[in-house]
């Protein structure tokens, strides 16, 4: 251990901690803006200056190692004027649009702004030449709202290993933004927002679409029914200040009815519709020597990935829909059949943890029933900002129940949201569909948890399957690498974001590492709560096939509930 002492204080710290990290596990705060713990440690914005005894100039902490008998002095006043000063020129150039910004109230800008005790603006300097970027399906780029941290580069070029962008010119004219320039709509850009959730201000953030679920509640033509998604269960709450998962379910929907929806519906039930979809494709595909592995397909992000970057692995893919999609084109058909409702007059509201839900929306070919699947995608944030427009006092709602049938869902389906949950769920079905004998125990720990890539091997009736599991895209990509080198695997689960759907780039902000795992425990709490916990047990999407779809695979669903994709 290294000796040092910061502040007066005696502190101990393994060789290669930081200054910022070692006064952090003795409890003294430093200020920081451009940091992120293991992301982007670059030392660029200096905020996180600190005096070192016998260096020439202050130091940025973040990036200044530990060493033996070293002195730190984290609050001198040159050091509180060093970063005061910093915070001001950064501040130079920043619109001051507070009020009406979408980040207001959680700028890490403006509360480090307050924090330092700034009170003036000393200067006012040119503004960034960039014009707004509305061309993508699912995020905004402003640039005028940049303070060039570089926070979002780095997510994208070594957690998602997209690249989509990076700092273009030079000098004043520098912009975060993809190559030429283009704009992020053309860019290989897949949409998933963990930029918008590790941007500091709002240089990045999602595309608002309340205006148009505002506008549909208003219709008295429309029917307006809303869908779920698994993790917003475990995360809404945050946005009221309660702890990160905490399950909500209940008061989410008694929300949702509150805010005017004709039947508030759960996304888990058409989870638990794509395990006897995709189980069924994949005992096919065993059975009959399909393309092995069969990877999952209901992660939208996770899809334009594979498509941009892999095509030649996309006949590994599920051709199921998500379950999102698959909702949507129910919605419009069994469920617009069942109520005696004209389909065009039915709009499909997502609540989503996820921005490339938005784009998965607009997907020109997620039609099957005959309308758009799903009309409008809002993630949880949005969701966040509607109730607290119509002033719901979310934490203080009591518990209501999910409108029948496509609200009625097992603990399978809760579980998609974190990663390794669509293989739990896969393998709880297919080991008793298989070998016709109910699941000793069924949850299967070797699949949960953060690990980046996860495997193990289930025996089913004397058949190896080999399963993966991964989330964040450069795990992805590792395990397509093992797929093209031969390695012999099953059953592949993927998502785009890291910790899955927990994790996703339309979750409350801040969502660190912490945070999703306290969100996946939310989880596996709502799992265990609920009396059903298998897929094919799910009295409802019984009823639906033998109501309406036939039977897995059949005619219905390949309308329906299947995709193809695009190389
Ligand atoms: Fe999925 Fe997801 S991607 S797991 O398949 O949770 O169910 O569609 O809604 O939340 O986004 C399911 C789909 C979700 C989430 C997301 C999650």
């Amino acid at each position: 251990l290294i000796n040092l002492t910061i502040d007066g204080v005696q502190v101990q710290a393994v060789p290669g901690t930081s200054v910022l990290e070692a006064a952090g596990q003795a409890g003294i705060k430093i200020p920081t803006l451009c940091y992120l713990k293991e992301i982007n440690e670059i030392g660029s914005c200096r905020i996180c200056l600190v005096e070192v005894e016998g260096a020439r100039t202050l130091q940025a902490s973040c990036v200044t190692p530990v060493t033996e008998g070293m002195v730190v002095r984290t609050n001198t006043p040159e050091v509180r004027q060093a970063r005061k000063l910093n915070l001001e020129l950064i501040m130079s150039n920043h619109p001051q649009e507070c009020l009406i910004c979408p980040r207001s109230t959680n700028c890490e800008l403006q509360q480090l702004a307050a924090e330092l005790g700034i009170s003036e603006l000393r200067f006012t300097g040119a503004m960034s030449p960039y014009e707004p970027d509305f061309s993508s399906p699912s995020l905004v780029r402003d640039p005028r709202k940049c303070i060039l941290c570089r926070r979002c580069v780095s997510v994208c070029e070594n957690v998602q290993q997209v690249s989509a962008i990076a700092p273009q010119e030079r000098g004043f004219d520098t912009v975060v933004a993809p190559a030429f320039l283009e704009p992020l709509g053309n860019a290989a850009c897949v949409n998933c927002g963990q930029c918008a959730l590790v941007c500091p201000t709002a240089a990045i953030h999602e595309k608002d679409q309340t205006g148009e679920v505002w506008a549909a509640l208003a219709d008295p033509e429309k029917h307006v029914v809303v869908q779920t998604a698994p993790a917003v269960r475990v995360s809404i709450g945050e946005m009221f200040g309660a702890e990160p998962g905490r399950v909500a379910t209940g008061q989410l929907v008694a929300a949702l009815r509150k805010l005017g929806f004709d039947r508030v519906f759960d996304t888990d039930f058409t989870a638990d519709l794509t395990i006897m979809e995709e189980g069924s494709e994949l005992i096919k595909r065993l059975q009959e020597g399909g393309t092995l592995p069969l990877i999952t397909s209901c992660s939208p992000g996770w899809i334009k990935f594979i498509e941009h970057f892999y095509p030649d692995l996309l006949p590994h893919l599920s051709t199921c829909k998500s379950p999102q999609q698959m909702f949507g084109a129910l919605a419009k058909t069994y469920y617009a059949q069942k109520a005696g409702i004209d389909p065009s007059n039915i709009f499909v509201v997502s609540i989503m943890p996820c921005t490339a839900k938005k784009f998965e929306a607009g997907r020109e070919e997620m039609n099957g029933s005959g309308h758009r699947d799903v009309d409008v995608a809002l993630t949880t944030r949005e969701l966040g900002k509607m109730l607290k427009e119509a002033g719901i006092d979310f934490n203080s709602l009591a518990e209501e129940e999910y409108d029948s049938p496509l609200g009625i869902s097992t603990g399978a389906g809760v579980i998609f949201g974190s990663t390794g949950g669509v293989m739990e769920a896969a393998l709880r079905t297919a080991y008793e569909l298989v070998t016709g004998e109910t699941l000793p125990d069924l949850e299967f720990h070797a699949v949960r948890g953060l690990e980046g890539v996860k495997e193990t091997s289930v025996n089913l009736n004397g058949t190896t399957l080999n399963v993966a599991v991964a989330h964040g895209l450069a795990n992805a990509r590792e395990i397509l690498e093992r797929v093209s080198g031969g390695q012999e695997y099953h059953f592949i689960e993927i998502m785009c974001c890291p910790g899955g759907c927990i994790g996703g780039g339309g979750q409350p902000i801040p969502t660190d590492r912490e945070i999703r795992a306290r969100r996946a425990a939310g989880i596996y709490d709502a799992d265990r709560a609920m009396p059903l916990r298998k897929s094919h047990e799910n009295p409802a999407v019984q009823a639906l096939y033998k109501e309406f779809l036939g039977e897995p695979l059949g005619h219905k669903s390949h309308e329906l509930l299947h995709t193809h994709y695009l190389a």
